[in-house]
């Protein structure tokens, strides 16, 4: 049989032994009506971990950013976020849907914006023009390779937010991935957001869910919001539990992610790849099809007759992330093909 390598992205994971039998087990009660002491105890480990009063549990990444976005912001609101934020790029509009704002959309470096151009984003108080309803900033930044904010840039934008009392939303589908690789503790990068969304599915394994933390204030409105949006769950107490093992038992392993995605980077990069070694600081490795008589849709279908899944953000660009259940043995083989594939396809 071949082997299968699936790289297109974390939340591929399987959950854990442990996770199963948790769910298992899990004590459940209606949620809605607050009666669920599973899902209320990982709302409250969630809001602890990341140093906040209150937790919501949600569906999905996207649910809670856009929960978040309806709470912080009110209709007719400009939104600031990298210009290729997850939150603008991927979530289908939702921004103008549901809370009918719109998007300023800030070029980051590799992602990561600054204080100055943010700055110059920020509109001023004129009749003509909507108010900056929310600042939104993406750690770590999925397009751009899973790239980490540092703490004086985080400072920075803060103390901007302050000055002009705008909210800080952080977009933490992966802070755990930058807590790791950049030696902070989570709940010190979630210090300079009002609010924090982050993923229990991807790289942390579970099966199902995020979590949105901030003030009770914020999270009691936040509330009504998911329940508007259909997100008000009932027993979820059995994923639930999945989740306070993803948070208790996975955080630390995703170093091992990181290590692989840099193997993996720099192989590439000994191969002749077009690939950004410094964007390569957590579990995403981009590289681009340059001087290759293919594009990545192409290449990515190549990848697949040969066992490796991978996606293709973009005509030119490859995607593959490592996560929980692929070893080092993976990364060798993963090597293997695209040093074939190289030569295959290499212009000169
Ligand atoms: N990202 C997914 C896809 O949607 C692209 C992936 O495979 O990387 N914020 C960020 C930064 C994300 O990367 C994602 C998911 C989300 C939010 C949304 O989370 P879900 O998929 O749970 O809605």
């Amino acid at each position: 049989m071949m082997r299968v390598v699936d790289l297109r992205s974390d939340t591929v994971t399987m959950p854990t032994p442990a996770m199963r039998q948790a769910m298992f087990q899990a004590e459940v009660g209606d949620d809605v009506y607050r009666e669920d002491p599973t899902v209320t105890a990982l709302e409250e480990l969630g809001a602890a971990t990341l140093g906040k009063e209150a937790g919501l549990y949600v569906t999905s990444g996207t649910m809670g950013n856009q929960v978040a976005a309806l709470a912080h912001t009110k209709k007719g609101d400009e939104i600031i976020c990298e210009a290729e934020a997850h939150i603008y790029y991927y979530e289908v509009a939702a921004l103008a849907c549901l809370a009918g704002a719109q998007v300023r959309p800030v070029a980051g470096d590799r992602g990561i914006m600054n204080a100055a151009a943010v700055r110059a984003a920020i509109r001023p108080r004129d009749v003509h023009q909507p108010d900056t309803g929310l600042i939104c900033l993406e750690n770590t930044h999925n397009r751009a390779g899973g790239t980490c904010y540092s703490q004086e840039g985080l400072a920075a934008i803060r103390a901007l937010a302050d000055e002009y009392n705008i909210p800080v939303h952080m977009d933490g589908a992966r802070i755990f991935n930058a807590a790791v690789a950049t030696g902070v503790a989570a709940r010190d990068i979630a210090r300079h957001a009002d609010s924090v969304q982050f993923c229990l599915s991807k790289g942390l394994a579970a099966p199902v869910g995020s979590l949105l933390v901030g003030s009770r204030a914020f999270i009691d409105k936040a509330r009504r919001f998911r329940k508007m949006l259909g997100g008000g769950m009932r027993q979820a107490g059995f994923i639930a539990a999945a989740g306070m093992v993803a948070l208790q038992s996975m955080v630390d392993r995703l170093a091992e992610d990181h290590a692989h995605a840099r193997l993996l980077g720099e192989a590439l990069a000994d191969l002749g790849y077009a690939v950004d070694l410094a964007t390569v600081q957590t579990n995403i490795v981009i590289f681009a099809t340059d001087g290759l008589k293919i594009d990545a849709p192409a290449l990515v279908a190549r990848l697949k007759d040969e066992g490796v899944k991978a996606g293709a953000p973009g005509a030119r660009r490859v995607r593959l992330v490592t996560h929980f259940g692929v070893g080092r043995a993976d990364i060798d083989y993963v090597v293997g093909v695209l040093a074939k594939l190289r030569k295959e396809y290499q212009t000169v």
